[in-house]
């Protein structure tokens, strides 16, 4: 075994390992206030340090590692609080699996329907993935970067008679919330799965509703099968870290396989070996802090992408998209959004794209605080000068 005993205590020993790392430290880091565009974030330290506790953990062993199942069987239950509902759920590696894992379930659960899956076209590209690997068709409603309509969902329900519904509560490059309540009765009506990506969204729109910011909530309405949320997202907990819940025990078996050989006897989803350590970091601030946490986060974040959006929208060059989530999206009304990023890169600001509106989009991640946003305003009329 890898025993450091004496060497921990060598400073030569941390001197030489330092410099090895050191070499590789100069990524940038959420607190600087340059990473405005990506939906990472700092981890909490106590999440940090429930993760490294348990890092030796295997959560898709609960025979060995039964304490990760309670405590993923304890966040399920104060998930199921928020939600109101959803029986079960996996810890996944993020929002990508989650949707490959509830398309999959839908398959199964509904295989007397047409190979089809239907989604506006604002859905994340891991959908794609999904309809890729299970071999399935992708529908793509068009939606001209406005939440789907409950019409025209039930046109495309009628027309190609799908197994699967996916809507997004929170779209990537817009924050946009589909209907989650019309979708469910349409789901329900004409009986097929719908799964709501709420990967971005999900630890967001409790609260944003719940303080009558917006009209959309989030919950396991009468017909949905499936709501995913990434708490290395908004939840601050280390990568990776998402989580897939099901409204019934009887959709999530579907995606459980014999394994005979583990002691366990199956795995569920789509990862065999996962990491029990991003259990842990979601259970400790949960039962530390509770919904609380998440709460203060969707307010402060809120708060933020309001004050960036004036902020910008000072800028006469600038159009700005007023942010429904904490993602606020510009483009100037001139020049190129490729040219601009450009500048903004130059300038040490890291911002994605929002090709869909020819536009760039900054997320207002838990980090990010006021004076990252008046720093960046500057910086933006030192590039329109
Ligand atoms: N669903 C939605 C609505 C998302 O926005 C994302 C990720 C996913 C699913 C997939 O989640 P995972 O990345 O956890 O699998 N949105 C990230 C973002 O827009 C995706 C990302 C990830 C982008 C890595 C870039 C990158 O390098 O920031």
């Amino acid at each position: 075994m890898f025993c450091l005993g004496e060497a921990l205590l060598d400073k030569k020993f941390w001197e030489a390992i330092l410099e090895l790392l050191k070499k590789y430290n100069n990524t940038p880091h959420h607190k600087d206030g340059k990473i405005l565009g990506s939906m990472t974030t700092t981890p909490h330290p106590l999440a940090v340090y429930a993760y490294l506790m348990f890092i030796h953990t295997n959560a898709s062993d609960p025979v060995i590692f039964k304490e990760i199942e309670n405590m993923m069987n304890e966040i399920i239950y104060e998930l199921a609080k928020l939600y109101r509902g959803g029986e079960s759920g996996i810890l996944t590696s993020g929002g990508t699996e989650s949707n490959i894992v509830a398309i999959l379930a839908a398959k199964k659960v509904f295989s007397n329907k047409s190979n089809t899956v239907i989604a506006p076209d604002t859905v994340h590209v891991s959908v794609d993935k999904a309809c890729d690997i299970i071999g399935c068709k992708l529908v793509k409603i068009p939606t001209n970067g406005n939440p789907v309509d409950a019409s025209t969902l039930e046109e495309y329900i009628r027309k190609y008679n799908p197994f699967a519904i996916v809507i997004t509560a929170g779209t990537t490059e817009r924050g946009l919330i589909d209907p989650v309540k019309d979708a469910s009765e349409l789901a329900n009506e004409y009986n097929v799965y719908l799964h709501v990506d709420a990967a971005y969204g999900g630890l967001l729109i409790p609260f944003l509703h719940r303080h009558g910011i917006i009209r959309e909530d989030l919950r396991f309405y009468d017909g949905v099968s499936s709501i995913s949320v990434d708490f290395h997202k908004n939840g601050l907990t280390p990568i990776p870290s998402g989580i897939l819940l099901f409204n019934n025990k009887r959709c999530m078996e579907k995606i459980c396989y014999n394994a005979e050989y583990t002691l366990y006897g199956k795995y569920c989803g789509l990862l065999g070996t996962r990491p029990g350590g991003s259990v842990a970091s979601i259970w400790v601030l949960l039962k530390h802090y509770g919904l609380d946490l998440y709460e203060k986060i969707a307010l402060k974040t809120y708060n933020i992408a309001t004050y960036a959006y004036h902020k910008l929208a000072e800028l006469e060059e600038l159009k700005v998209f007023k942010p429904i989530l904490p993602i606020v999206v510009f483009k100037h009304k001139y020049i190129n959004y490729i040219e601009l990023l450009r500048e903004i890169l130059n300038k040490g600001y890291f911002l994605y794209k929002s090709p869909s509106l020819e536009a760039l989009r900054i997320v207002i991640m838990p980090h990010v605080e006021k004076s990252h946003i008046d720093d960046f305003v500057n910086a933006i009329r030192e590039i329109m000068q």
